[in-house]
């Protein structure tokens, strides 16, 4: 079995249990978990750990599965009616739509929450999983995906600059990534100047994984995408900024550059990047 139906496979098995007389709650946790998504974070996380010590990579499960349910609450906080108001995700209604806002809340926070938990008892070094734990909140938290988020947000009617586009989307979607294949290198016992560079590698990474994104909305149907698209022509998206064509050569230029970084990578990891940057990023 590949890494990615691996994860699949332990993510349908190890869904948040929290049994009790409410009506749906325990089973509104699994929904957008069980939505689909290509778990490149996931991926990140495991790909890492394959290319450098494979057996790990049982152990490494509980803490890609703890990425993805961050991944995951962020989705559902995001299309709430207070955020971008989204009624479908994953190609399946959003929590505050099949349910109400009330439980879309709730469950962002119990994915949030349960994410560290996962980690913290994974069978791992205590000292592994307390790094992974904090590269986590630091990627997602504070000075992370939370401050890109806050940013968006905030300047929803506003034009940013170029710079100001790449520090909001460096935030609320690189921070990430770049955390994912980070944690994967911890758990790996990489060193820290590895950690370093597959960090750097990564936020690049989550730019072009945005712009990607930004690309596909402008030009694909919401059928394709699983999500409502092109419905915003006053959001701070490279699109918008750049134009496609130039969103595009954007792309591009920052996918030669992370071409030319990873030679710096041992071999085994230069190669998962490039398969996911071949199966998710390519035109
Ligand atoms: C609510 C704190 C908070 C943060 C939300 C990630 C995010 C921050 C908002 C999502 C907005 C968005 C569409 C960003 C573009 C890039 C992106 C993160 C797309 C969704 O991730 P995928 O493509 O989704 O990995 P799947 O469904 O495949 O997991």
């Amino acid at each position: 079995m590949n890494l990615a139906d691996k994860f699949d496979a332990y993510l349908k098995a190890n869904l948040p249990k929290a049994s009790s007389f409410h009506p749906h709650y325990e089973k509104a946790l699994g929904v957008m978990l069980l939505a689909g998504g290509k778990h490149f974070r996931a991926q990140l996380v495991l790909g890492v750990v394959n290319a450098l010590t494979p057996e790990l990579v049982d152990a490494a499960m509980p803490v890609a599965l703890g990425v993805e349910m961050i991944h995951t609450y962020s989705l559902i906080h995001d299309d709430l009616p207070a955020m971008d108001n989204a009624d479908f995700r994953r190609g399946t209604p959003t929590l505050h739509k099949s349910y109400d806002e009330v439980t879309a809340i709730l469950v962002g926070d119990a994915l949030n929450t349960n994410a560290f938990l996962l980690i913290s008892q994974a069978k791992l070094d205590p000292v592994v999983r307390c790094e992974c734990v904090s590269e986590l909140a630091r990627g997602a938290g504070v000075g992370g995906m939370v401050l890109g988020q806050a940013i968006d947000c905030y300047f929803e009617n506003t034009k940013l600059s170029l710079s100001e586009l790449e520090f909001l989307h460096i935030h609320k979607t690189a921070c990430l990534i770049a955390a994912s294949l980070k944690i994967g290198a911890i758990i790996a016992g990489a060193s820290l100047s590895e950690q370093d560079k597959i960090y750097n590698i990564g936020i690049r990474l989550g730019l072009v994984f945005q712009i990607a994104d930004d690309i596909l909305d402008a030009t694909s149907s919401s059928e394709v995408a699983g999500k409502p698209v092109g419905h915003d022509d006053s959001k701070n998206s490279f699109t918008n900024l750049l134009g496609i064509d130039g969103a595009k050569v954007a792309k591009a230029k920052h996918l030669e550059l992370i071409q030319d970084e990873i030679k710096e990578l041992p071999f085994n990891i230069a190669q998962m990047i490039k398969n996911l940057i071949s199966k998710y990023l390519k035109d």
